[in-house]
């Protein structure tokens, strides 16, 4: 198998910290960069790996190529199913998917918020204000969510689940890119966020600095503070 994956973005970062806990090392890597300036993005390669454009994509070996991280991670779940990452009854498996859900739609939602007021993003899509507070609202919303659902020590429970990567993924990038913290409100989450921080497969990022100058402070450049 082979996965093509970026070093720091959200999306690609689910999978690698999975990878990661699960202490998979037979899966061929592929890092994909994508610079600042849209136009040296790698189009026409990523076009013939995924119709979407995105990254993750996972080729299974057998001809098949799954360009979603989700469906990646449950995937790789039933491939490589110790440790178990998903739930061991029906009850926990839903919850995880529940809360994988939760933080998915929060992932959007931030997006939102960031392509439509930060600095980094501009030029690249006109700015709107009202969208922007709409995205981070909403995205704040999902988190509180993710906080009354939160189970603990980990978000599902005793054991660390693709919902821990997910919401892991957001949470770091969101605090250490876009300088946007957990809201006050969400103690458990901020809280586990510390904690996790701290786990040997969850070391923090390198984000290239001349994103990252630009990027950090978004609720100073757009006026939203959580
Ligand atoms: N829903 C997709 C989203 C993937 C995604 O948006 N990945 C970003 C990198 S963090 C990307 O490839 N963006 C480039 C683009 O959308 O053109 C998933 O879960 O895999």
């Amino acid at each position: 198998m082979k996965l093509y994956n970026f070093p720091w973005g959200p999306y690609p970062r689910r999978l690698s910290l999975y990878l990661a806990e699960k202490g998979i090392a037979d899966i061929e890597r592929i890092e994909v960069e994508f610079p600042h300036q849209p136009d040296l993005w790698p189009k026409d390669f990523l076009r013939k790996l995924n119709p979407a454009h995105s990254l993750p994509v996972l080729d299974t070996g057998n001809g098949m190529l799954i360009g979603q991280s989700i469906a990646i991670l449950e995937y790789l779940e039933e491939r490589y199913p110790n440790p178990n990452m998903l739930g061991e009854t029906s009850e926990e498996r839903a919850r995880t998917r529940e809360l994988v859900a939760v933080f998915d739609e929060a992932t959007s939602f931030f997006g939102l918020w960031a392509r439509q007021g930060s600095s980094v993003n501009a030029g690249r899509h006109t700015p709107s204000a009202e969208a922007a507070r709409v995205g981070a609202e909403r995205f704040a919303s999902k988190l509180r969510v993710g906080e009354a659902k939160f189970v603990g020590p980990f978000i599902n429970g005793n054991r660390l689940t693709i919902a821990d990567c997910v919401a892991m993924a957001l949470i770091e990038f969101v605090d250490q890119f876009y300088g946007v913290p957990v809201p006050a409100d969400c103690p458990k989450l901020s809280e586990w966020y510390l904690r996790l921080s701290d786990r040997e497969t969850m070391q923090s990022l390198r984000y290239p600095q001349e994103m990252l100058d630009l990027a950090y402070g978004l609720p100073e450049q757009t006026q939203v503070f959580l």
